[in-house]
C-alpha cells in the first residue's frame, strides 16, 4: 500500500485506466465547487487487492473506480467484483452512507458519479461531457473496431494509451490536467505526446510478437507472451482474428504474469460474466472482461486458471450453450 498521510483528505483512483482518471477529474470539479477538500491525489492499482481490506485509510478518503473499503467516507464504483469479501457487501447493502453508490451495471464509474452527483446536488458538470463520454466508450469498448481501439488516434485513446505504465505523479498531473482542460488539449501536453509516441513503437513490436504466438482455437485467440519492452494491447488480438468470439492469453512480464480473458467486443455472443469466473480465482473484471494477476512463481495456479476459462468458453463460440445474461 502507498503510504498515505493519515490526517489529510485523500482521493484514491484507480490509476492505471482512463475511467479512474477521468472519475477523479470529475469528482475534483465538484468538490472545488463546494469547497472540499482533497490534499492528496493517490492512485492505486489492483495489485493492492490482497492487503485492500486490512488496510487502514486517511480518516477522510474518496474512492472512484476501485474495491470497495469500509473506511471510505465517499466511495463510487460500477465494477461487479467490487466486494472482496460477503462481510464488506453486506456492510454495503446495509449502509444508510448516501457517499457510497456502487452501480454494477453502469458502463463507466464516471456515469456513476456524473449521475449521483446531479441527483444529490444538482451539480451540472456538462463541460465534462467529452470526458465521461470517452472513459464510457473506453471502458465498455465501443469502439468502432480494433484499429480505433489498438491504433488509439482519438486525443482521449491517445491519453488513456499513456497511462498503463506510468508513474503516480504522471497519472496524479493527468487528472488534475483532465479537471481544468478539455482532452484535445491535455493531449497536447508534452508529456503525454511522448508517452504516446512511446506507446505506438511499443505497440507495434508487441503486435508482431503476439501474431508469432497467437493461434485460434474453437473461436478463442489463445496467446502466451513474453511483454517485456514491448505492450500488447488487448485488443490487439482481434486486430489480428476479427472473427474470433473470445481471446485468452498470458502476457509475461517481469514482476508478475497477467491473464487477460474478454470477449470479442465487436462480436455479440452469449457467455458467462468473465469478471465473476476471474474472481473465483483469485482476479477480477466486469462481465466482459476479466483478468487475474499471479506474482512470479505462481506457474501451477496460472495453468490451471487457463485451464478453468478455456472450459467454461467452450462451445460459447457456437451459441450451444446460451445463457441467460
Ligand atoms: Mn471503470
Amino acid at each position: 500500500m502507498p503510504g498515505f498521510d493519515i490526517e489529510k483528505p485523500t482521493l484514491l483512483f484507480h490509476g492505471s485506466c482512463f475511467d479512474g482518471i477521468a472519475s477523479a477529474a470529475y469528482l475534483l470539479s465538484f468538490f472545488r465547487t463546494v469547497h472540499e477538500r482533497v490534499e492528496c491525489l493517490e492512485p492505486v492499482y489492483y495489485s493492492v487487492r490482497g492487503d485492500w481490506l486490512d488496510s487502514s485509510l486517511p480518516r477522510v478518503t474518496y474512492i472512484v473506480d476501485f474495491l470497495f473499503h469500509p473506511e471510505a467516507q465517499g466511495w463510487w464504483d460500477h465494477h461487479s467484483t467490487a466486494f472482496l469479501t460477503d462481510e464488506s457487501k453486506t456492510l454495503y447493502e446495509t449502509s444508510s452512507n448516501p457517499k457510497w453508490v456502487w452501480n454494477p451495471s453502469s458502463l463507466s464509474c464516471a456515469i456513476v458519479i456524473r449521475d449521483n452527483l446531479r441527483t444529490e446536488t444538482g451539480y451540472d458538470g456538462s463541460h465534462l461531457a467529452d470526458l465521461v463520454r470517452w472513459a464510457t466508450v473506453i471502458d465498455s469498448a465501443q469502439y468502432e473496431n480494433p484499429e480505433q481501439a489498438v491504433l488509439a488516434r482519438e486525443p482521449a485513446l491517445a491519453i488513456a494509451s499513456t497511462l498503463p505504465g506510468a508513474t503516480p505523479g504522471f497519472q496524479r498531473d493527468l487528472v488534475y490536467a483532465l479537471r481544468d482542460e478539455p482532452v484535445d488539449r491535455v493531449v497536447r501536453r508534452a508529456d503525454v505526446r511522448e508517452r504516446y509516441n512511446r506507446y505506438r513503437d511499443l505497440e507495434l513490436k508487441g503486435r508482431e510478437r503476439l501474431a508469432e504466438v497467437a493461434r485460434i482455437r474453437d473461436g478463442i485467440v489463445l496467446f502466451d507472451v513474453d511483454v517485456n519492452g514491448v505492450i500488447v494491447n488487448r485488443y490487439a488480438p482481434f486486430l489480428l482474428f476479427p472473427d474470433a468470439s473470445f481471446s485468452l492469453g498470458v502476457s509475461r512480464g517481469k514482476q508478475r504474469v497477467g491473464l487477460l480473458v474478454m470477449r470479442n467486443p465487436w462480436k455479440d455472443v452469449p457467455h458467462p460474466d468473465l469478471g465473476e469466473l476471474c474472481s473465483h480465482l483469485g482476479g477480477g473484471g466486469h462481465r466482459r472482461v476479466g483478468a487475474i494477476v499471479f506474482e512470479a512463481g505462481r506457474e501451477q495456479e496460472l495453468a490451471g486458471a487457463v485451464a478453468a476459462l478455456t472450459s467454461a468458453l467452450a462451445g460459447q463460440h457456437h451459441g450451444s450453450q446460451v445463457q441467460s445474461v
